[in-house]
């Protein structure tokens, strides 16, 4: 029962195999996706069993927002987040919420999202955006249209080197990706293969897969490791995450974070701070072109608000609600970051109904939970921003909209993420009408993360304004 008392009464899919469990007819390649369909035919909370062991999904509004509660669960390190240990070790994200080096390092680089911070990287963001741009410029001359994915990740790729770190991989310049992206997104993959083969065999079933991580590990590594010598051979940057890492005390203890902890906090930030934000501008494009209606709103706010100015303000960001909008609507339907893993932090009852044991834990399933028909109604696989008006998000319960996890390890870059992507989706809408692929099916590719994949768009350049 695994810490679930009454794990008998918590629904699972009908045909089980003794020893490979739900497995069998599951798509081990989208296991999100699959969960989601489970999610349809069994309810609020589920379970599947892999190998022996049973994981309890959880998606229903009202068992989520018993397990935000932060008094009686915290964030649990599990499956495809334990798997990233190697890659990302005691880094913020994968770091045990007990271990020293969480609160160290989170108080340490906190300061770096705050309001300030963020006003100083809106330059560095607005320079990444003009490469950008650039090279949609080139494209649309050359008669081509655009890779949505790839650019974005050049995009947030470059952004969060550049603001974080001082870097830059010049990835504009490249026709492919830069060998850091395939590196990490090989490790990514990998980290969700492990879920889907039982634990011992691992090293049989994926003895090439496991070398070629390997060295994906050793790629990211080398990468981080000559970034940070070069920095300390500099001297020191502009005040970045990287000088922060490297330079900054405690407020209360005066500690400061190790080597290897830096290491580890790089890779972390890297990945981190550009898979998802680039997937979440992907999806968002993708409904724009799907929505001429909803992207000509979205224009005319930005041709209000930001008029023609060549560089729009830091303040001027926020101003953009309709665009933010859309942006939320977008990680409504498709969070890039799909689960978020809770455990109970001693013996309690989830939502007066279900017994867990302290250590026992559950998957919030968050494509579902935005989905959940009694908060968000019948057509809740339908794209309205208008879901996100003040009024409308007043009205919702709490806890129903999680697309950046919930209480003390929830997303650090929220805010960055939010201004990259607004202010990212400002200049493209002022710049380009954008046209979908008539033939073009959605269809999501996952790697813990989701992204829409082959998304192309065809741009045309708009008449007037920069
Ligand atoms: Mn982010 C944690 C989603 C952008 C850095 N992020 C999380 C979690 C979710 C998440 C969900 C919580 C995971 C869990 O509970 O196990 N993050 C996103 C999404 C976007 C995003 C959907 C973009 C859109 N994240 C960013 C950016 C950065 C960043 C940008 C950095 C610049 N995120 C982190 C870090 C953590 C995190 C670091 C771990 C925080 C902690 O545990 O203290």
């Amino acid at each position: 029962e695994q810490g679930w008392p009454g794990l008998h009464r918590i629904p699972h899919p009908p045909h089980r195999l003794p020893l490979l469990g739900d497995v069998l007819g599951a798509d081990r390649r989208r296991p999100v996706q699959d969960s989601m369909r489970f999610a349809r035919e069994l309810g609020p909370i589920f379970r599947r069993r892999a190998f022996g062991k049973e994981f309890v999904f959880v998606w229903g509004a009202r068992l989520a927002a018993d397990l935000a509660d932060e008094s009686r669960f915290a964030k649990h390190v599990g499956l495809g987040v334990a798997n990233l240990r190697p890659v990302a070790g005691d880094g913020l994200f994968t770091a045990y919420n007990d271990e020293p080096n969480w609160q160290l390092a989170h108080d340490v680089l906190a300061p770096g999202f705050a309001r300030e911070a963020m006003e100083g990287y809106h330059g560095m963001m607005l320079a990444v955006a003009g490469r950008l741009t650039d090279h949609w410029d080139r494209e649309l001359a050359a008669g081509r249209t655009v890779d949505v994915p790839g650019d974005m990740t050049r995009l947030t790729l470059e952004t969060i080197a550049r603001t974080g770190f001082g870097h830059d991989f010049g990835s504009f310049e490249r026709d492919r990706p830069h060998p850091f992206v395939t590196a990490m997104v090989g490790t990514l993959t990998y980290a969700q293969r492990l879920n889907s083969v039982p634990g011992p065999l691992a090293p049989l079933l994926l003895r090439a897969a496991a070398r070629r991580n390997a060295a994906d590990m050793a790629y990211l590594d080398r990468t981080v490791d000559d970034l940070v010598a070069a920095r300390r051979r500099s001297g020191g940057g502009e005040g970045d995450l990287l000088d922060r890492m490297l330079a900054t005390a405690h407020p209360e203890t005066g500690e400061k974070l190790s080597a290897q902890n830096v290491r580890k906090q790089v890779i972390t930030f890297l990945v981190a701070g550009h898979e998802t934000t680039s997937g979440a501008l992907s999806f968002a494009l993708h409904y724009l072109a799907r929505h001429p209606g909803i992207a000509a709103r979205a224009r005319a706010e930005v041709d209000r608000v930001w008029g023609d100015a060549p560089r729009p303000g830091y303040d001027q960001v926020a101003k953009l609600r309709y665009v933010r909008r859309v942006l939320d609507e977008s990680l409504r339907l498709w969070p890039t970051a799909p689960a978020f893993a809770r455990e109970a932090r001693q013996d309690t009852v989830l939502a007066g109904e279900h017994p867990m044991r302290r250590g026992a834990w559950a998957l919030v399933l968050t494509p579902m939970l935005h989905r959940e028909p009694e908060v968000w109604g019948e057509d809740a696989d339908g794209f309205d921003p208008d879901r996100f008006t003040a009024a409308a998000v007043r009205a919702r319960p709490p806890h129903t909209f999680k697309p950046f996890g919930t209480g003390a390890r929830a997303c650090i870059g929220r805010q960055f993420a939010l201004h990259e992507a607004t202010l990212v989706l400002g200049l493209l809408l002022r710049r380009y009408e954008l046209h979908a692929d008539p033939g073009y099916r959605l269809t999501v590719t996952e790697r813990l993360t989701l992204m829409p994949e082959g998304l192309r768009l065809r741009l045309e350049r708009r008449p007037r304004l920069t």
